[in-house]
C-alpha cells in the first residue's frame, strides 16, 4: 500500500489550470472512494423511538390539514447522512405517515417504489391500481414504481404506517418524479390479489403458462406472516434465525426490484447474530422489546421503534422477554445490490 500523492503535492498553478477546465486528479481522492477492506460509511446505527414519533405525528395532524400535506409524514432522517436528505440509509427512505378518519391522501404514481408497513389503527386503506387493500397492523402493502395509489380512512382514531421507499436512490439518479391522477375507480374485487394468491404453493393456473406477473400480490397480511413464523419456529434449531422473505409468488424471487423485505421471529430469550452482508437495512419492531448491537452501538428497542443498519454492519439482536416472542420487520437494499452484481454475504 503505497502512500498516494495529495492535492497539496501539486503546484498551485497546475491545480488552478485543472479547475478552470473542469478536471480533477483522481489519485488524491482515490483511497476515499475505494478504501481497503470495508466501504466508508456515513450512515449511523441509530434508533427512532415510536414513543417520541407518535406525539409529534399527532401534533402534525392538528397543525397541518391533509390538503396542505398531500402525505402527512415525518421522515426518519439518519443524522450521519444529513437531516435534509431524507435518507435512513443511503438507499432507503423511511417515513411515518398519519391519516385521520375521513381523510384522503390523493391518487398519484411515481418512479420510486414504495411499501406501507402498518403500525397502528383500524379502518385505513390503500387503493393500488383499483384494488382496495385494507390496512391492518403489521400488513405490508406494495405500491411499486408506476402504479397508481391513494390512501383513505373509513374507521375512527388515527391510522399510522411506516413508508419505505427507494427514493434516495432514484432521486440520486435524477429519475424521481410523480404524476397526479383522478381518484381511482375501485374494482369490484376488494383485496383481489390476496384472494388469488391465498396460499403459498398455489398460483392461478394461467400464471404457469404466461410470462410472470411483476406484482401479482400487493398485500401481505401480518396475520399470515405471524402464523407462518410461529410454525417455522417449531422446526428451526436454536441459534438459527426464524426468518421469512416476502416474495413474488409467481417467481419465488424478491417482490420488488430494489428493496427487499423479511420478517424475523425472536423466540423467548433468543439472541441472534444476523449474517453480515453488503446491504443496508432498516428494522421496525412489530412487537416485543430487547437490544440490538449494530457495529458495536447498543440500542434498546421497544414495540414500533425503528433502527437503521449501515452496509457491512455487524448486527446482534436479543429478545428481552423470556416468555414472549418478539417480531421484527426488515427492509434492505439487497435486491438492488444483487442485480448490480456486488451483493456479498459474509456469514
Ligand atoms: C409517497 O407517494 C407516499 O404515497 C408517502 O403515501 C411518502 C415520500 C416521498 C415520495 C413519495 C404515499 C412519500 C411518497
Amino acid at each position: 500500500m503505497s502512500q498516494l500523492g495529495t492535492l497539496e503535492d501539486l503546484p498551485l498553478d497546475y491545480r488552478q489550470g485543472l479547475t478552470a477546465r473542469n478536471l480533477v486528479p483522481l489519485w488524491p481522492a482515490l483511497r476515499a472512494a475505494l478504501p481497503y477492506g470495508i466501504p466508508a460509511r456515513k450512515t449511523k446505527p441509530i434508533l427512532w423511538r415510536y414513543e417520541e414519533i407518535r406525539p409529534q405525528l399527532l401534533e402534525a395532524g392538528r397543525l397541518t390539514p391533509i390538503e396542505k400535506a398531500e402525505r402527512r409524514v415525518l421522515v426518519l432522517a439518519n443524522p450521519g447522512l444529513g437531516l435534509d436528505n431524507m435518507q435512513a440509509t443511503p438507499s432507503i427512505y423511511i417515513g411515518m405517515q398519519l391519516i385521520l378518519p375521513g381523510e384522503i391522501a390523493p391518487n398519484h404514481r411515481h418512479s420510486p417504489s414504495a411499501v406501507r408497513f402498518v403500525v397502528e389503527g383500524e379502518g385505513g386503506f390503500t387503493i393500488v391500481e383499483g384494488e382496495k387493500c385494507p390496512m391492518e397492523p403489521g400488513d405490508l402493502i406494495l405500491t411499486p414504481s408506476g402504479l397508481w395509489h391513494e390512501h383513505g380512512h373509513s374507521g375512527s382514531g388515527p391510522v399510522i404506517w411506516m413508508d419505505a421507499l427507494d427514493l434516495p436512490l432514484v432521486y440520486g439518479l435524477e429519475a424521481s418524479y410523480c404524476t397526479e391522477g383522478a381518484p381511482q375507480t375501485v374494482r369490484n374485487e376488494a383485496d383481489g390479489s390476496q384472494t388469488r394468491y391465498r396460499r403459498s404453493g398455489l398460483v392461478p393456473y394461467a400464471a404457469v403458462t404466461r410470462p410472470r406477473a411483476n406484482y401479482p400480490l400487493v398485500r401481505f397480511p401480518w396475520r399470515e406472516v405471524k402464523s407462518a413464523l410461529a410454525d417455522l419456529a417449531t422446526v428451526t434449531p436454536r441459534g438459527e434465525a426464524v426468518r421469512l422473505a416476502y416474495v413474488n409468488p409467481e417467481t419465488g424471487m424478491e417482490c420488488m426490484p430494489i428493496l427487499g423485505f423479511s420478517a424475523v421471529h425472536l423466540r423467548p430469550g433468543e439472541s441472534l447474530r444476523l449474517p453480515r452482508h453488503s446491504a443496508s437495512s432498516v428494522i421496525n419492531v412489530v412487537d416485543g422489546s430487547g437490544t440490538a448491537r449494530i457495529d458495536g452501538v447498543e440500542l434498546a428497542f421497544d414495540q414500533f421503534d425503528t433502527m437503521a443498519v449501515p452496509t457491512h454492519a455487524e448486527v446482534e439482536i436479543a429478545n428481552a422477554s423470556s416468555t414472549r416472542p418478539a417480531h421484527l420487520f426488515v427492509v434492505d437494499d439487497a435486491p438492488m445490490q444483487r442485480k448490480l452484481g456486488f451483493y456479498e454475504i459474509f456469514g
